[in-house]
């Protein structure tokens, strides 16, 4: 296994599906920055952070639990927005429980403000904590908060 502790923080961002979509259908929900510029901006808030981001998006679950998986001997640390998979996967969570590894949830929108059922998410109860309504801030707000966490731990 690889010894990550002497390492600078690296970080794992997940996005789950349809996230590719971003700045190019429904900007009064998901805000109108894309994919790439919200990457960019975790790029940069990482750098001022002492710590390296590494995003990725998949529209399949199988692919995101195989990157949980092998977070495990690459990362410290996971911000994901698992998209809709965040109401429907018992896999996910599973993966991010079995590696144990600190996951910070976040969503572009107040998921709670929102239909039924988008009030549940699966992955809540294994993440450190969720960051939810703040449009790609919450992006920012989440990477904060899992290094805060990550270099109190
Ligand atoms: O608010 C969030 O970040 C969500 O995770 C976004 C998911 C939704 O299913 C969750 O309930 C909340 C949907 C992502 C879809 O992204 C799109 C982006 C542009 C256009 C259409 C969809």
């Amino acid at each position: 296994m690889l010894d990550l502790t002497f390492q600078p923080l690296s970080i794992l961002v997940l996005h789950g599906p349809n996230l590719n979509l971003l700045g190019r259908r429904e900007p009064g929900i998901y805000g109108s920055l894309t994919l790439a510029e919200i990457n960019r901006l975790l790029e940069e808030e990482g750098a001022k952070l002492q710590a390296k981001v590494y995003p990725m998006q998949s529209n399949h679950e199988g692919v995101l639990v195989d990157a949980i998986h092998e977070a495990l001997e690459k990362y410290h640390g996971i911000l994901i927005n698992a998209g809709a998979y965040t109401h429907t996967s018992v896999a996910l969570r599973d993966a991010i429980a079995a590696v144990n590894l600190p996951a910070v949830e976040v969503h572009l929108s107040n998921i709670y403000r929102r239909e039924e059922f988008r009030h549940h998410s699966y992955i809540a109860s294994v993440a450190v904590g969720q960051i939810s309504g703040f449009g790609a801030q919450s992006y920012l707000l989440g990477l904060q908060a899992l290094l805060y966490h990550l270099q109190n731990l």
